[in-house]
């Protein structure tokens, strides 16, 4: 019995990590697009940019859009303004912008500007209720009971994150946190002066972050299969700045036999070993790797772990997906999976979260323009790993051997695609004034 369950624990790992793995040795090879893309944004913006009230719009952005720049709401209706014109599609200068005496901010108002999917979901514990938001998504908890949540999430897939070099700001004390480090992303010494030389004379957070996946694009290789399989670090428990000890129950024999914990170590499992080697793994432990990198040059970067929004693995999931009528969001979702099952990190630049999602590397490290999965999970470095260890198992109760295992610790239970509400022309001509950021339709 203990052996089967290991077996699918094995498996389960190898399954997940295996598409890290193609999707990280795929990207090995080109990063040009990325390069080139922040390059122009570099020739266009010589000089950082100020943003007086810290929404993330610089000042001559907000002059261009008549925002107001020394105000993140400018109508005060509850939406910033960079929200209302990255994301929502909604007025920045109307609290509401289609006239029926609901402010913008109110949940339902939100999505009626922009192409939508709604997406319900049943998340199994562990999870953060914090961890359900990001950029591209809202994310409201429908019900809960002691073992599980349900919550609606409405994704936009059209957003897109305004990022330009700005002047650096002072991070709030819910963001500062995500600068600490621990034993898995310190870096020292040598390797903490290697780092820091990287970043000499950048004039913002997103200089320093460009030159840092640079870094990494170029110089970390994948150790080898077995490790970028195993995702060793996670299988260490850690408290304070010792290994307290490890988890070898959860792991195949089989690994301990070709490997010695230093050289796992060493090698793989901590980001200061990472650096001096020169080596990463799969998803999980390249996400500490960026985690520990930000952090040394002082920019905030937390781990994130999302699931696909469906799998074609599934042929119930794939009966939802009939509801979505756009070809391309379809085929978007489709072949999302199961790789987005994944780890990646967002970093806060200019004033908000953003994803980092090392698999893109070729272009879309950073601003993903599509999102096929939902976070669920924000992670501060260790507690990382060791919660996502009690996700895939459940503790044995007492008098139990051995741990069981929840493969599915989410399921997607319905996907509806929303349009945009059908505006009087006179509504949609002064958004479509507004140029690009504003006004999307499917
Ligand atoms: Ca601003
Ligand atoms: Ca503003
Ligand atoms: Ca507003
Ligand atoms: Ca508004």
């Amino acid at each position: 019995m203990e052996l089967r369950i290991y077996l699918r624990i094995f498996c389960f790992t190898i399954f997940i990590s295996s598409i890290c793995f193609v999707q990280i040795t795929y990207c090995q090879h080109g990063y040009s697009a990325f390069q080139k893309k922040y390059q122009k944004i570099f020739i266009n913006y010589p000089e950082t940019l100020e943003d007086n009230d810290g929404d993330g719009l610089d000042n001559k952005k907000e002059l261009q859009l008549g925002t107001n720049p020394y105000s993140a709401d400018s109508d005060g209706d509850g939406l910033d303004d960079y929200f209302e014109v990255c994301k929502y599609h909604t007025d920045p200068l109307m609290a509401d912008s289609d006239g029926d005496d609901i402010p913008d901010s109110v949940w339902s108002e939100r999505y009626e500007h922009a192409y939508t999917i709604k997406v319900i979901a049943e998340i199994g514990k562990p999870y953060d209720i914090k961890s359900f938001e990001s950029f591209f998504f809202d994310a409201k908890v429908i019900s809960a009971d002691n073992e599980k949540v349900f919550v609606e999430y409405i994704v936009y897939p059209l957003a897109e994150a305004y990022i330009v070099p700005l002047k650096p700001q002072k991070y709030p004390p819910s963001v500062k946190r995500y600068l600490e480090t621990d034993i898995v992303t310190k870096i020292e010494g040598e390797s903490l002066k290697e780092v820091l030389k990287l970043v000499e004379g950048s004039k913002s957070d997103l200089e320093k972050l460009i030159r840092i996946i640079d870094y990494v694009a170029k110089n970390f290789k994948l150790k080898d299969k077995l490790f970028a399989l195993s995702e060793p670090f996670m299988e260490f428990y850690f408290e304070k700045d010792k290994i307290s000890h490890i988890h070898q129950n959860w792991s195949p024999e089989e690994f301990y036999r070709r490997y010695s914990i230093d050289s796992i170590l060493e090698l793989n499992c901590l980001v200061q070993g990472m650096i001096k080697n020169k080596s990463k793994g799969a998803c999980g432990s390249t996400a500490a790797l960026m985690a520990g990198l930000c952090k040394a040059v002082g920019i905030p970067c937390r781990i994130k772990q999302s699931f696909p929004i469906a799998t074609n693995k599934d042929i119930n999931q794939v009966k939802l997906l009939e509801n979505i009528k756009n070809i391309k969001v379809k085929e978007k979702l489709k072949d999302g999976v199961p790789g987005d099952n994944h780890f990646f990190n967002e970093v806060y630049l200019n004033g908000h979260w953003i994803d980092l999602d090392h698999y893109r590397i070729s272009d879309n490290w950073l601003n993903r323009p599509f999102l096929k999965s939902i976070h669920f999970n924000n992670w501060h470095d260790v507690d990382f790993a060791h919660q996502w260890e009690s996700w895939c198992t459940i503790s044995p109760k007492k008098g139990e051997q051995s741990l069981k295992i929840r493969y599915k610790a989410y399921r997607v239970i319905s996907i509806i695609e929303q349009k945009p509400k059908e505006f009087p022309l006179q509504i949609r001509k002064k958004a479509e004034k507004r140029g690009r950021f504003y006004f999307f339709s499917s």
